[in-house]
């Protein structure tokens, strides 16, 4: 089994590269794809950049020329559910672009024609991060996570997100990724751990939160992975 983990920014991916063995740098498609071992696992580790277009490539990328059969995410979110705090972790169920809007043609927001507004995310990972945080001892949410190329900072788009896709949480790379597993049928996992509230002090919590929250993130992930290795 080769896993493919991916993050958007560099923060999102460096408490994993520090963790890494046998680590082999390859350059493709303009961005840098790190191969090596953790824990006598292949794995394959990149941020993408930001955005849908960027995360699109690298997904596409792990699974098509490195050839990984199973994507993890890991990153920061922003909250949409008032219940969701700074640190906590969310997982996602499945997963719109709030961004995607044709509804002049009657269309809902989030669709296209032969596409779906939602993308569901795998059952199996889902069940075993649950282990992972039973046996943690530690709380975590299964929610609804949207996407769009857009940093949202204002009460406004966040009232339109949740009120429209019910969504728990927000980010920019989430929606892309899941289009490309599901096309390419290949089991995938979205975790992101709350940087910000996605309203006016979003912009301020994000670049202090930032980066302990990628890291909660992506520690929780390489739990998942001990696990994933077993089965
Ligand atoms: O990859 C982008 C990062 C913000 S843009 C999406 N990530 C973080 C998740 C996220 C998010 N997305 C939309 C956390 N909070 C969000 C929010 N809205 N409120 C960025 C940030 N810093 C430098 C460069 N780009």
């Amino acid at each position: 089994m080769k896993i493919a983990i991916m993050g958007a920014m560099p923060e999102e991916i460096a408490p994993i590269l520090e963790r890494l063995d046998d680590v082999q740098e390859v350059n493709y498609a303009k961005n840098k794809y790190y191969k090596a071992k953790y824990n006598n696992i292949d794995v394959v580790v990149a941020y993408s950049k930001i955005g849908k277009v960027f995360s699109t490539l690298t997904a596409a990328t792990m699974l098509q020329i490195f050839a990984c059969d199973v994507l993890l995410f890991t990153g920061v979110a922003g909250a949409v559910n008032d219940e969701l705090k700074i640190g906590d972790l969310i997982v996602a169920t499945k997963l719109p672009q709030h961004d995607l809007d044709i509804t002049i043609f009657g269309h809902p927001y989030g669709y296209v024609p032969e596409g779906s507004v939602f993308v569901e995310t795998d059952q199996d990972l889902r069940a075993l991060a649950k282990l992972v945080a039973k046996e943690m001892d530690i709380d975590i949410k299964e929610g609804i996570i949207a996407t769009g190329d857009q940093f949202i900072a204002s009460q406004e788009r966040k009232g339109f997100i949740a009120d429209t896709f019910h969504a728990d949480a927000l980010e920019m790379e989430g929606a892309s990724v899941a289009v490309v597993c599901d096309a390419l049928d290949v089991p995938f996992f979205i975790l992101r751990s709350i940087s910000d509230s996605a309203d006016m002090d979003a912009s301020f919590n994000f670049e202090e939160f930032v980066e302990s929250s990628a890291k909660i993130s992506a520690e929780f992930l390489m739990k998942m992975v001990d696990k994933l290795a077993k089965v």
